[in-house]
């Protein structure tokens, strides 16, 4: 889980020059950022609370905590895509020409109106920008200005029924364009999934692009979820498939190894994985590492999905 990067800092994108790229915000439709705050469930900006509203400035260069984006070429050129490859710097290059359109999502299971969406139909539910941190359960951490929308927005349109408990998603499965996919090691297709009420929550949601540009193939167009509390596995690229449940989804890494990946997988700065500390993580271009903040800094947001829940009874086997 070597973390080194091969792109010159010389040729890395000065975030200035990512703030004149925003016009491609306009272009997209993109909500403006008080309009999407607005659209946000956290606190409001004329909150007193000491803790910013998360995640959500589409004129800012930083996040909420005021921790600078990471770089357009660092957030597309070192990806974790297993269906490509596990070397994250051939990912872009090995996904360049992987068809993303046309693209349809189908969404059934346990809910009253089930339809399959077109991706057209999906990019008109309001786009708004996200910048979140995503953090790997490798240890290593960005943040990405995503632009997509809440999941709730499209699972209110299918309406669950009152029998859904979890939501359970499928990435796409074509392993004559995935070379990775060849690989027994996995049971393909990639598969994710999260409790109803934790898909319903205002962070979580479905990103169809990144730096105010549609998503690029090896960011996982043309949809994926992000759901910024919980470690980067959770966050499923390339999704055809989505369905609502009543037992909790088996994920990829849960069948590949479950006594290091759970189904909840909450970043957590207490509950080490098994092979390695999650007290510190390296943020991507900086050179010492920082400390891991619970639920990735969003606790306030998402404590009350896990009131008496202990995250470290995740990846333990239930007897
Ligand atoms: N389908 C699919 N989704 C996936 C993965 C994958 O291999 N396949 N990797 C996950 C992991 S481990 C991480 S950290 C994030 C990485 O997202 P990024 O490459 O856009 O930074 O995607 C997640 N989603
Ligand atoms: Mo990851």
């Amino acid at each position: 889980m070597s973390t080194s990067f091969r792109i010159p800092s010389s040729e890395i994108t000065p975030e200035h020059l990512y703030l004149t790229r925003r016009d491609f915000i306009k272009s997209m439709g993109i909500a403006a950022g008080s309009m999407a705050l607005a659209a946000c469930g956290a606190a409001p900006s004329t909150s007193t609370a000491s803790t910013p509203a998360p995640n959500i400035n589409a004129s800012a260069a930083t996040d909420e905590l005021g921790d600078p984006l990471t770089p357009h070429e660092v957030v597309t050129g070192y990806n974790n895509y297993y269906e490509f490859t596990t070397d994250k710097e051939d990912v872009a290059p090995m996904a360049k020409d992987f068809p993303t359109s046309p693209w349809e999502v189908a969404v059934g299971g346990l809910v009253k109106n089930p339809k399959t969406y077109m991706m057209e139909d999906l990019l008109k539910f309001e786009q708004e920008e996200r910048i979140y941190r995503l953090r790997c359960v490798e240890a290593w951490s960005m943040v990405i200005p995503w632009v997509g929308f809440p999941i709730s927005k499209l699972l209110n349109e299918v309406e669950p029924t009152s029998d859904a408990k979890f939501v359970r998603f499928q990435s796409i499965y074509a392993p004559e364009k995935m070379p990775g996919q060849l690989s027994g090691w996995y049971e393909w297709p990639y598969t994710e999934g999260l409790r109803l009420d934790e898909a319903m929550n205002d962070l979580a949601i479905f990103a169809t692009g990144l730096y105010g540009k549609p998503l690029p193939p090896q960011d996982g167009a043309p949809i994926r979820v992000v759901v910024p509390w919980k470690y980067g596995f959770k966050s499923i690229k390339a999704i055809v498939k989505i369905d609502l449940v009543d037992v909790k989804p088996t994920s990829l890494w849960m069948a590949a190894a479950s006594n290091e990946y759970g189904f909840y997988a909450n970043v957590n700065p207490d509950v080490d994985h098994p092979r390695w500390s999650q007290a510190t993580e390296r943020r991507i271009g900086e050179l010492s590492r920082r400390p891991t903040l619970k639920y990735n800094g969003y606790e306030e947001q998402v404590a009350d999905l896990y009131v008496g829940w202990d995250d470290r009874l995740d990846t333990k086997t239930s007897s």
